[in-house]
């Protein structure tokens, strides 16, 4: 196989990059998000993507899950309003797709017959899609003109491209911009070094991060901080790579003054603010 070298997407390159909030701004200005994730048995996976959407930079945050998880979101995310049984909603077309700036779907889901309908509804859309978790499958894309980005750690990786886990993470570049060639879309595999390979071949490692993020949950705050991210940026290339640099910095301020093995996936969002003024 062919051996690409990603480059790091380096701190400087997130501070030249990151936008800036205008002053005449008002909410409508970062638009809507739509995240569609949780189930009563996982609502937590909601919980902490819509918390690392609405730490970064969107204007207000629609979460489609189920009525038996809103009441669990709510007291710690009373910002964020619901599609209550939004799933169901969104893949059979009681629920329009068309006001939202961005989509992300699959945090705390289950793989099912629903959960491909709404992808598929997503998909027919003209804004970018993030795809994690519960939505990430074997399937092909067909051509859009909007970004869609997979975020698979390698286990997840492995099921969509069907090579071994170990074979993968010998050489993660390469599996990443292949299938992302292939398959037309945005490869976030994660890791060590997360790798993002655009569908154009452009390629990137991130430097930030460290083994505080093995833990549940870290993932679903990535998807969120890229939804939202996606929201404030006028580049979506940008937004992915900021979304994954950051995430890995909040873990980096973790350890400063924590041991890696206590990090909770929530803290993310609760160091965002200040690290995220530091690249400013
Ligand atoms: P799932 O049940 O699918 O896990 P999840 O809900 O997706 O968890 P979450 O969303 O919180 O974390 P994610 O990994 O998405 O179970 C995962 C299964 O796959 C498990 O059986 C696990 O053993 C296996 N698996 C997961 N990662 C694997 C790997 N690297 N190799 C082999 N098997 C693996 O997101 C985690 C976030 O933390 C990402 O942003 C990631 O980049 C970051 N991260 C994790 N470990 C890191 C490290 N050591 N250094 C830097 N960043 C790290
Ligand atoms: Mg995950």
């Amino acid at each position: 196989p062919s051996m690409e070298t990603p480059r790091l997407w380096t701190e400087a390159q997130v501070k030249a990059t990151l936008p800036h909030r205008e002053q005449e701004s008002h909410k409508g200005s970062y638009g809507t998000a739509l995240l569609i994730a949780g189930t009563k048995e996982m609502p937590g996976a909601a919980l902490l993507a819509g918390l690392g959407a609405m730490r970064s930079g969107v204007g207000k945050l629609v979460i489609a899950t189920e009525a038996g998880a809103v009441g669990m979101i709510v007291p710690q995310l009373p910002e964020a309003t619901y599609l209550q049984d939004g799933l169901q909603q969104i893949a059979q077309h009681q629920a329009s797709v068309d006001s939202y700036r961005a989509a992300a779907i699959g945090p705390g889901t289950n793989p099912s017959g629903l959960t491909e309908d709404a992808v598929h509804v997503l998909l027919g859309s003209a804004m970018p899609v993030i795809l994690d978790a519960g939505a990430l499958s074997r399937r092909t894309y067909s051509e859009r003109q909007a970004p869609i980005i997979l975020t698979p750690h390698p286990a997840e990786f492995s099921r969509i491209c069907g090579v071994a886990v170990d074979a993968l993470q010998e050489n993660r570049a390469h599996y990443a911009a292949d299938w992302a060639k292939r398959l037309g879309v945005t490869i976030v595999l994660k890791g060590q070094k997360t790798i993002t390979a655009f569908p154009d071949g452009e390629i990137w490692a991130n430097p930030s991060g460290n083994s505080a993020l093995a833990k549940g949950g870290t993932g679903d705050t990535l998807t969120g901080m890229m939804l939202g991210m996606l929201c404030c940026h006028d580049n979506w290339k940008h937004a992915v790579l900021n979304a994954v640099h950051l995430h890995g910095a909040c873990a980096d301020e973790w350890v400063k003054q924590h041991s890696p093995h206590t990090l909770l996936a929530h803290e993310l969002t609760g160091l965002l603010p200040e690290v995220w003024a530091r690249f400013e």
